[in-house]
C-alpha cells in the first residue's frame, strides 16, 4: 500500500461527525465487564455481545473505525460474513489491538511496560490479510509520588514508535496510545505535566524512528484529575488543558486525535469532547471509547438474547451524542429522551 492510501485511511478514521469504538478488550478486561452484569464470558457470548454492536443499524453514521480482539477479527456475522468485511462494505475501518498488555518495568518500581514487539512484524502482516487496515498499541503511565520516572515515559515512548514503525511497513495505520492513567488523587496540574512529558517522549521518538506522522492517528488520555482527587476540576478546565497539552506537543502533520474515555462516566466523556471541539484546531478531535460508549449497552444487554436490539438502541444513542460532540453541535439538552 502506498503512503497515500495510509494517510487516506488514517484520515478516514477520524472523519468528520464520527468517532473509533474501541472494542477491544483482553479476555480479562471482557471477563471483567461481563462479570459486572453477572454474565460469564464465554465465547459464543462474547460473540453476540459484540455482534449486536458491530451490526447495530446505521451505526457508520456515527463510527468510523472499530478497533477489535484478535478473537472476533477471526469471527464473523451469524450468517457467515467475516467481521471486518462486514465493517468494510458498510463504510467503517476494521482495526486491531496488537499489543499483548502490560508487565511491570524492571528498575523502575511502580510503572508498567507493555509487551507484543517479538514476532509482530508477522502478527501485523497476518491481521493485514485478515482485513485490518490499522492497529492499536496502548502504552501505560501511571501516576503516583515519584513515578513515572524519566525512564519509564522514556521505555513505553520507544516501544509505541517501533510499533508504529512496524504498522505502517505492513501497510496499517497505527493508533498510537499512550494513556496516562485517571487512577489516584492527584490533580489536573500534575495529570497535565506528566501528559506533557509523555507526548514530548512520544512524537521524539515517532520522528527519530522514521515514522509518518500524516499516517497515524494518537489517542491519549484527556489532562483531567485523577478520579479519587479530593478536588476534581471542572469540565471547562479540562477542555483548557487538554487543549493547551494537545498543542503543545501534537505536529499539526497528525490528522486526528481520538481521545480515550479512561473511566469517565458516558456523559463526562461526552461534555468533555463536546468543550474541545468549541475551538479551532490543527487536528480533528474525535473518540475511541470503550467504557463509554459501551456501558449503557452492556447494562442493556444483561447476557440476554432477547435484549439484543435495546443494546443496539444504547449502543446508538451514545455513538449519536459523541458524534454530535465531535462536530461541535452537543448540547446538555441532548442527552434529554423525548
Ligand atoms: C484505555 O482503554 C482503551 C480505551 O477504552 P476506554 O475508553 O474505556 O478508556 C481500550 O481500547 C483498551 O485499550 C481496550 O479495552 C483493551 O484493554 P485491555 O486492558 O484489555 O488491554
Amino acid at each position: 500500500m502506498r503512503k497515500q492510501e495510509l494517510e487516506r485511511v488514517a484520515r478516514a478514521m477520524v472523519a468528520e461527525g464520527k468517532g473509533i469504538l474501541a472494542a477491544d478488550e483482553s479476555a480479562g478486561t471482557i471477563r471483567k465487564r461481563f462479570a459486572a452484569i453477572g454474565v460469564e464470558s464465554t465465547e459464543a457470548l462474547r460473540h453476540r455481545y459484540r455482534e449486536a454492536l458491530l451490526t447495530a443499524p446505521g451505526m457508520a453514521e456515527y463510527i468510523s473505525g472499530v478497533i477489535l480482539f484478535d478473537e472476533t477479527l477471526r469471527q464473523s456475522t451469524h450468517d457467515g460474513q467475516p467481521f471486518a468485511e462486514w465493517l468494510q462494505s458498510h463504510g467503517v475501518v476494521p482495526g486491531i489491538k496488537v499489543d499483548r498488555g502490560t508487565t511491570t518495568l524492571a528498575g523502575c518500581p511502580g510503572s508498567r511496560i507493555t509487551e507484543g514487539l517479538d514476532g509482530l512484524r508477522e502478527r501485523l502482516y497476518e491481521y493485514q490479510q485478515l482485513g485490518a487496515r490499522f492497529a492499536k498499541w496502548r502504552a501505560v503511565i501511571d501516576i503516583d509520588k515519584d513515578v513515572p520516572t524519566a525512564a519509564a515515559i522514556s521505555a513505553n515512548a520507544h516501544a509505541l514508535a517501533r510499533y508504529a514503525a512496524l504498522c505502517q511497513e505492513a501497510d496499517l495505520v497505527p493508533i498510537v496510545e499512550p494513556e496516562v492513567l485517571m487512577d489516584g488523587t492527584h490533580s489536573l496540574q500534575r495529570c497535565e505535566a506528566v501528559t506533557d512529558a509523555t507526548l514530548l517522549a512520544v512524537f521524539a521518538e515517532l520522528v527519530a524512528q522514521g515514522v509518518a506522522l500524516e499516517a497515524m492517528v494518537l489517542k491519549p488520555n484527556m489532562v483531567i484529575s485523577g478520579a479519587e482527587a479530593p478536588e476534581r476540576a471542572s469540565a471547562s478546565e479540562v477542555a483548557e488543558a487538554t487543549l493547551r497539552c494537545m498543542r503543545r506537543r501534537v505536529p499539526a502533520a497528525v490528522p486526528g486525535i481520538a481521545f480515550l474515555s479512561g473511566g469517565q462516566s458516558p456523559l463526562e466523556a461526552t461534555r468533555h469532547l463536546a468543550l474541545l471541539n468549541h475551538e479551532r484546531a490543527p487536528w480533528r478531535l474525535t473518540f475511541s471509547y470503550g467504557r463509554a460508549l459501551q456501558e449503557p449497552a452492556l447494562q442493556a444487554w444483561a447476557g440476554k438474547a432477547s435484549h439484543h436490539e435495546a443494546a443496539q438502541r444504547e449502543f446508538l444513542w451514545r455513538a449519536r451524542l459523541n458524534a454530535r460532540a465531535t462536530a461541535g453541535i452537543w448540547r446538555e439538552s441532548d442527552e434529554v429522551r423525548q
